[in-house]
């Protein structure tokens, strides 16, 4: 029996084995000779002045050998940190992008705004010289909250942004709006707020600046996403370190979930300090330090109305949102809650009037980024709760009004008029298929069982579609971005039929080792373990942009695709030549190479050979060697889409809510890994489900302290929370990129905080409850329920 192991196999991952036994290669695990151990001072106010540093105590600590602060930097001519996706704001104001120092200068911004970099001969040595440096601080006061940032009088975050104001940007027809709403039967009205969340992945962000005194050359390990952008970014812009002279090197990297996909400081911060010294430099992150040096994600305050006529059909949708930029701009801050939000507002319905305008505010907090889902889930949430909102207004269906209001199959590819064109989509058939898998008809009978045992019981329904697989550069480059995002990879077949590929893309938990060795499978005929995939080295691979917004399989599958097209049709010529035949007539399948309608073969092994070994080859005409590179450029992004449905039952003594079941029926074209695919879903919809019920990063008002700073007091999902999930896919597939494939890495946490919510909201519907702000913490819905009780008594 032959093992299946192309598209379609549920192969086991190739990763998992080093991983599960302790054999990954992490940046932390690495050690280099004369390595010294780096430590950041970072601030402890959320706002204040730098009146001065003393780091003569520091100095004097045994094993402490150099500390650098904003002020060295700042005379070594070290840029800022660029903003690599600012937007254009309302009337062409551009995005306001201050200075983001690499150390603090003059001033801090948030509390854990790194300071100083202590470099030491231990570890223990950088974190006394830490303890010993002095900094005088001119406390001020914080804005903390965006509504009392964007306030009057509001403390200044950056001198040049007045009023705090980062942006003003708009999206959508808001004339049109105003008409729709004019001649709207209903209107329903939601006010929320999307709280902010901590990414932690698994393995704490680290890095290790090297410098090689004798070749002029840099060397920078990291925890990144995307090593090519980390070096272009930090070489370029910040460090003016020639692209020829810096290699940037992510090795095994322990999940990201956006977190790993902007430069940070402390990259730049090493990487300095080891010119500095010509010795190497690590910085390993603890956990607490993560929760105020990581981007955070999310935090919106939003207002939204939709506009519907006597039937429930939606005419126009009018939303307003302010959305937290942290104290500094991130990477990609500005692009999060405008091109990944605003764009996505028209869902999975035809509502033919859509108005978003986002205020990108500063405020004395950790900046704010991309965090799995990016946009999408805030997008989801406001629309799909303010549907079950109108829903319940209007005495509808959550499922009538939804269905009365789809893209139908058949209207695709279709414009919205918030820009994004959707190639395809089936939202019924998601529909019925998650109705049908989660009983949606047998509820009524559950939740009365339910309240037999005192508890109330709720389902949620969220109907979505996204944009994913970042991203066509022209597309991308109108929306702001500055660079690229096409995807490369290179094959390349050594002289025994091996195959190595070189993928743009970088592997941090997605399983790419196996899923991308499958495609090479399918095409090629050989197993998947004749097939390394090899990623994360900007010495080894050629120029990629990473991964991020679902994008790898995308946009990384039809580069190596292309790729191994070219192999094979040179492989035909070898062969042409070999088999004395027109290279027409040669037909490749099951590794073989062969002459059409004949016995007379090549397996794929010797036509490696002799492309490298080329006696009996046609050197007038081919190049000896069997390597092939291609850059792949969509034309369009790609639009999963789903259905999600959870049930949870809530106890009204305590406010727990349990979640007792979810099913998932997603959208993501065509499926490379059945088993993989499931895996993501079961992560994603776990941080949807993080969000929803569990996770907050919460400040002190008045001093802008972080109060959620650890895990005793930042509320990770854990698997003892958490139901067996059902997992399953509709697909429609992709019209542009060949293999017909959507992302599938983010579907599950841009449905399932909606999902959940909107089963909270229903389980406490007959106490009047129309919204409940995430996370649905026990305190928060035991306050609901009692407050709702107590209106309910006094009426
Ligand atoms: N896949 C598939 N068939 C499809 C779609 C995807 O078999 N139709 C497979 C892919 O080949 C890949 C995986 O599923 O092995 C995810 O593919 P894709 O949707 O292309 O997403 P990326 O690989 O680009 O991963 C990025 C995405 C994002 S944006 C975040 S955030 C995220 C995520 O994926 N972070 C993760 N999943 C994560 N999973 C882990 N374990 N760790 C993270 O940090």
């Amino acid at each position: 029996m032959t093992i299946q192991t192309g598209i379609g196999a549920s192969v086991r991952r190739k990763e998992d084995l080093r991983f599960l036994t302790g054999r990954g290669n992490y940046v932390a695990d690495h050690s280099l000779p004369h390595m010294t151990r780096g430590m950041f001072l970072r601030s402890p106010h959320a706002h204040a002045t730098i009146d001065s540093i003393d780091i003569s105590g520091a100095l004097a600590v045994e094993g402490v050998i150099a500390v650098y602060t904003g002020e060295d930097m700042q005379a070594a001519e070290v840029g800022g940190l660029p903003c690599a996706w600012p937007v254009t704001g309302k009337g062409g104001v551009p995005t306001i992008e201050p200075m983001h120092p690499v150390l603090a200068v003059g001033k801090v911004r948030h509390v854990g705004d790194p300071v100083a970099i202590v470099v030491a001969e231990t570890l223990e040595a950088a974190t006394a010289g830490a303890e010993a440096i002095e900094v005088e601080y001119g406390v001020l006061e914080p804005a903390v909250g965006m509504l009392e940032a964007l306030a009057p009088g509001a403390p200044v975050v950056h001198d040049d942004a007045p009023g705090n104001l980062c942006f003003d940007w708009e999206v959508g027809d808001a004339a049109a709006v105003d008409a729709a709403f004019e001649k709207a039967a209903h209107v329903a009205h939601l006010s929320l707020v999307n709280n902010r969340l901590a990414g932690n992945p698994m393995e704490p962000r680290a890095c290790i600046g090297d410098y090689n005194t004798g070749t002029g050359q840099f060397t920078m390990w990291t925890t990144s996403q995307f090593p090519h952008i980390v070096k272009l970014l930090m070489g370029n812009f910040v460090l003016g370190i020639p692209q020829h002279k810096l290699r940037v090197i992510s090795p095994d990297v322990g999940g990201g979930f956006g977190v790993k996909q902007f430069h940070y400081a402390e990259e730049a911060a090493v990487t300095y300090a080891a010119k500095q010294l010509g010795r190497p430099v690590k910085w390993v992150c603890e956990r607490t330090e993560a929760f105020i040096s990581d981007a955070h994600g999310r935090d919106h305050i939003s207002e939204a109305e939709l506009a519907l006529d006597e039937k429930g059909t939606f005419l126009g949708l009018r939303v307003k949102t302010i959305a937290n930029m942290g104290g500094y701009l991130s990477t990609f801050g500005p692009n999060i809650p405008t091109n990944l939000y605003g764009l996505l507002l028209a869902g999975v319905y035809t509502t033919p009037a859509i108005y978003c305008e986002v205020k990108g505010v500063f405020t004395n907090t950790q900046p704010v980024d991309a965090y799995r889902g990016a946009g999408r889930p805030e997008a989801t949430f406001l629309l799909e709760r303010l549907v079950d909102v109108a829903a319940d207004d209007m005495g509808l269906s959550k499922v009538d009004i939804r269905r009365r209001n789809f893209i139908p199959k058949d209207a695709y590819p279709y414009q919205t008029p918030v820009m994004v064109n959707y190639d395809s989509g089936d939202h019924e058939g998601c529909l019925d298929q998650a109705l049908a898998s989660a009983d949606w008809d047998g509820f009524e009978a559950r939740k009365a069982e339910s309240a037999r045992n005192g508890k109330l019981r709720g389902i949620g329904l969220c109907t979505y579609i996204e944009a994913c697989g970042l991203a066509p550069s022209r597309i991308a480059g109108a929306l702001g971005v500055r660079g690229g995002l096409f995807e490369s990879a290179t094959v390349r077949v050594h002289p025994t039929g091996d195959i190595t590929v070189l993928m743009g893309t970088h592997n941090h938990g997605q399983g790419h080792e196996t899923t991308f060795a499958q495609i090479v499978s399918e095409r090629f005929g050989l197993p998947t373990d004749k097939i390394e995939i090899v990623f994360g080295d900007t010495d080894k691979i050629q120029f990629g942009l990473g991964t991020y917004g679902s994008r790898s399989l995308a946009v990384g599958g039809p580069a190596l695709v292309r790729s191994t097209e070219k192999v094979i049709e040179k492989g035909k010529k070898i062969a042409a030549h070999m088999l004395e035949a027109d290279a027409s007539d040669i037909v490749f399948e099951n590794a073989t190479f062969s002459v059409a309608g004949t016995d007379r073969k090549k397996d794929f092994a010797e036509i490696a050979l002799a492309a490298h070994m080329p006696h009996d080859y046609p050197l007038e005409v081919l190049e000896p060697g069997l390597e092939e590179q291609s850059f792949y450029d969509p034309v369009n992004f790609t639009y999963p889409g789903g259905a999600h449905i959870a049930e949870v039952e809530i106890d009204p003594e305590t406010g727990i809510v349990d979640l007792l079941s979810y099913v998932a029926v997603d959208d993501i074209g065509t499926v490379i890994n059945p088993m993989i695919v499931k895996g993501q879903l079961h992560g994603g919809i776990v941080q949807g489900v993080g969000q929803a019920l569990f996770e907050n990063c919460v400040y002190d008002e008045e001093s802008g302290q972080i109060l959620s700073g650890s895990f005793m007091d930042y509320c990770m999902p854990r698997a003892d929370r958490l139901p067996n999930m059902v997992v399953e896919t509709h697909s429609t597939f992709c019209t542009h990129n060949g293999l017909g494939v959507k992302g599938c890495g983010e579907v599950g946490t841009i449905g399932s905080p909606a999902t959940v919510i909107n089963a909270v909201v229903d389980a406490l519907s007959h106490l009047g409850v129309t919204h409940v702000d995430m996370p649905a913490s026990p305190s928060r819905v035991w306050r609901i329920i009692n407050e709702a009780a107590s209106r309910q008594a006094a009426e």
